[in-house]
């Protein structure tokens, strides 16, 4: 059995496998590519995901699904929302809860999917990739996530992997994994102190940097910081306003208000993008772009440069603070690693020399780090397989309050349960004092980190109900996780009383019936059920019962997973009515041409006749009235034509058989 490592990108994804035999491999998809378009298309009677979907973008705009990462988690009225919606061909509107709804026709009818959804099918089609290529089921992977994703956005992704059948060992930050792959069979490390190393990774839509700490057997990320909104894309952008003003003055055309032009200018500008990577300038020509107008335009790279000068600059700026975050002068570090595909403009490679001193190194492949990394935690996580150690010890690049229904717990003022910069996964204890059921907030305790979703709340927990055997409040120990996805939840509640007799409780209450935190909880469990007894102290579980703030409840799960089945089976039937159509049509072309030489002496001219008029109705049929059948319907019109050919198909065989008989005989 393999294990998985996905890249989800907003543009690529990339999987990279761990084979039984140790071996790490970048998977090929149906179109022999390393890299996967993250698109998904709905056309009329069926789903064409990955690159068979990218293909359809053009034709079917407004059913085809790109970029969905960005949809992930958020809610419809944010601002960056917004501006990403107005960027994107297919039609959206808001769900009830103020969430995110993709609307397309579909099978004749409107549909409506979330961006879980969606996810869910780039997904299955990753999975279906590698277990055709694998030949096994897969289902552990692990995926890899932006470092800024909020903890709904994380539960999303894993609402995702449970719609297409998976199972994510762990979602892992990007810079994480590529540190991993980059670090685990590095072995000239320095023996004095570690090696610090920057990674930076530039993609379609972001930018994220950590700094991460390198010693023999052992990684640690000191910082990671990020710009959400800043990518390649950005750069797409630049040059498609410079075209669209160029385009107006020059053949008076206005391409934002033209949809499908708009769709290939941006295509075309990314590519002459990348094309500015490698040569001094670059032509951009499209045939009849709107209003039956060719367009012809040039740009120097000098030209795109000065015109990308704003974009430059932001990069700059989260390289500066995860070197200031993780505490470290830019001559300690040892080399700047330049990652991402978003990263392959030059100016980006100058304007971080300067920053960093020295030139950053390309040596990681800029497009599958991150799917190496993943994979490779992945088979480390998995007890089927061995790998070298090395310890992996990230940081959170959030910081997470608690507050009861009592009012704040753990605040930015008084201490945070999780700060920014913790190393996860990691358990924390709380002891509070209550007589029945109450309610806890975990929130983001510091309004000046940067979120991308629009509000601090995390989710809320019931704790109860309960009984208490006094009448005064009893201990209530809450063991609080931050677990190895980021992902806030809280692994047990239990009650704790005691029973010494009521002078010795009244005196013990008074001293500590304080809400408290225990900074240094170890992360081994009393007993997970029942009733422990200890001494005089009882500990009872309470239940626990948790509400993501934005999150899909347990029941929309399920009702998603049911529907993401029927989506699967109408496109299994759709695969098998091509097949079943295409039968048709090679049998109808194999007996024109038999019946024309091997099996003309063995049919009466009236057969002949019939057949030849049957297979010409049926060719005629096929490209007209056929041409959008029914699975049943081409397998009942091939039944009818074999029953008409088999006697005669039969004859012809006899006649070999016998043919061959006399021969072998005369040998
Ligand atoms: P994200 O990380 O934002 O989710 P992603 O992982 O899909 O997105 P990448 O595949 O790393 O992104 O990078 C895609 C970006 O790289 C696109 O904007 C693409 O135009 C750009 N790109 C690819 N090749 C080049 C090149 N030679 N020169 C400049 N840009 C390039
Ligand atoms: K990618
Ligand atoms: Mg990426």
């Amino acid at each position: 059995m393999s294990v998985a490592g996905f890249d989800i990108g907003n543009e690529n994804c990339v999987i990279a496998v761990v084979n039984p035999g140790g071996m790490l491999d970048v998977l090929l998809n149906d179109e022999s590519k390393r890299e996967t378009p993250a698109v998904v298309s709905f056309s009329e009677k069926q789903r064409f995901l990955g690159s068979t979907g990218a293909t359809s973008a053009m034709m079917n705009p407004k059913s085809t699904i790109s970029q969905v990462k960005r949809l992930i988690g958020r809610k419809f009225g944010e601002a960056d929302v917004q501006n990403d919606l107005k960027l994107f061909p297919f039609e959206t509107s808001e769900s009830q809860d103020g969430g995110i709804l993709v609307r397309l026709e579909y099978l004749g009818e409107t549909h409506t999917f979330t961006p879980v959804q969606i996810l869910g099918m780039l997904l299955s089609n990753l999975k279906q990739i590698t277990e055709n290529s694998t030949n096994k089921p897969i289902s552990n992977c692990v995926i890899g996530i932006p470092c800024y994703f909020t903890d709904v956005q994380r539960r999303a992704y894993l609402d995702a992997a449970t719609i297409a059948g998976l199972k994510p060992l762990r979602l892992i930050h990007d810079c994480t994994a590529t540190a991993l792959g980059y670090g685990i069979y590095k072995t000239d490390f320095s023996n004095v102190g570690p090696t610090y190393i920057v990674f930076v990774d530039i993609g379609h839509c972001d930018t994220q940097v950590c700094v991460a700490s390198f010693e023999s057997g052992h990684m640690k990320i000191l910082s990671h910081a990020f710009d959400a909104n800043l990518g390649g894309r950005d750069f797409d952008e630049i040059l498609f306003s410079y075209f669209v003003s160029q385009f107006k003055e020059q053949y008076n055309i206005d391409v934002y208000t033209n949809i499908k032009a708009s769709i290939r200018l941006r295509a075309s500008c990314e590519k002459l993008k990348k094309v500015l990577s490698a040569n001094a300038g670059a032509p951009l020509n499209i045939e009849c772009l709107m209003n039956e107008k060719d367009v012809k335009g040039f740009i120097r790279r000098e030209e795109f440069e000065k015109l990308s000068s704003g974009l430059l600059e932001r990069i700059k700026i989260p390289c500066q603070k995860a070197l200031a975050e993780s505490g470290l002068d830019v001559e300690k570090i040892h080399s700047v690693q330049l990652v991402g595909s978003g990263s392959r403009i030059p100016a980006i490679s100058k304007i971080l020399s300067f920053l960093f001193n020295r030139e950053p190194s390309r040596t990681i492949d800029a497009s599958e780090c991150v799917a190496h990394g993943c994979a490779l935690q992945c088979a480390m996580l998995s007890p089927l397989f061995r790998v070298r150690e090395f310890e992996v010890q990230d940081s959170f690049p959030f910081s997470i309050g608690f507050s009861s229904d009592k009012g704040p717990i753990c605040t930015l003022s008084n201490g945070m349960l999780f700060p920014r910069g913790q190393p996860f996964p990691s358990v924390k204890i709380l002891m509070l004092y209550r007589t029945n059921t109450f309610q806890l907030q975990a929130f983001y305790a510091d309004q000046n980190e940067p979120l991308s979703v629009a509000s601090s709340q995390i989710s809320s927990f019931t704790i109860g109900p309960f009984q208490t055997s006094h009448a005064e409040p009893a201990r209530v120990k809450v063991r609080v996780q931050l677990n190895l996805h980021g992902v806030v939840n809280i692994l047990s509640a239990s009650l704790i009383e005691d029973f010494l007799d009521n002078s010795a409780r009244g005196n013990a209450h008074s001293t500590s019936e304080e809400d408290a935190i225990s900074h240094h909880a170890s992360a081994t469990s009393d007993a997970e059920e029942g009733i422990v007894r200890k001494g005089k102290l009882t500990k009872r579980m309470i239940p626990v019962n948790e509400s993501v703030y934005g999150g899909m409840t347990k029941a929309e799960l399920s009702e998603a997973v049911a529907k993401e089945h029927q989506l699967v089976q109408q496109d299994l039937k759709m695969e098998r009515t091509k097949e079943k159509k295409n039968a048709l049509e090679s049998y109808v072309y194999e007996m024109r041409d038999k019946f024309s030489n091997m099996y003309r002496a063995f049919a009466t001219e009236s057969e002949r006749e019939g057949i030849s008029r049957n297979l010409q109705e049926t060719v005629e049929w096929l490209y007209e009235d056929g041409v959008d059948e029914s699975e049943n319907v081409y397998t009942v019109r091939l039944e009818d034509l074999k029953k008409l050919v088999d006697p005669i198909e039969n004859r012809y065989k006899d006649e070999e058989a016998r043919a061959q008989a006399t021969k072998d005989l005369l040998k």
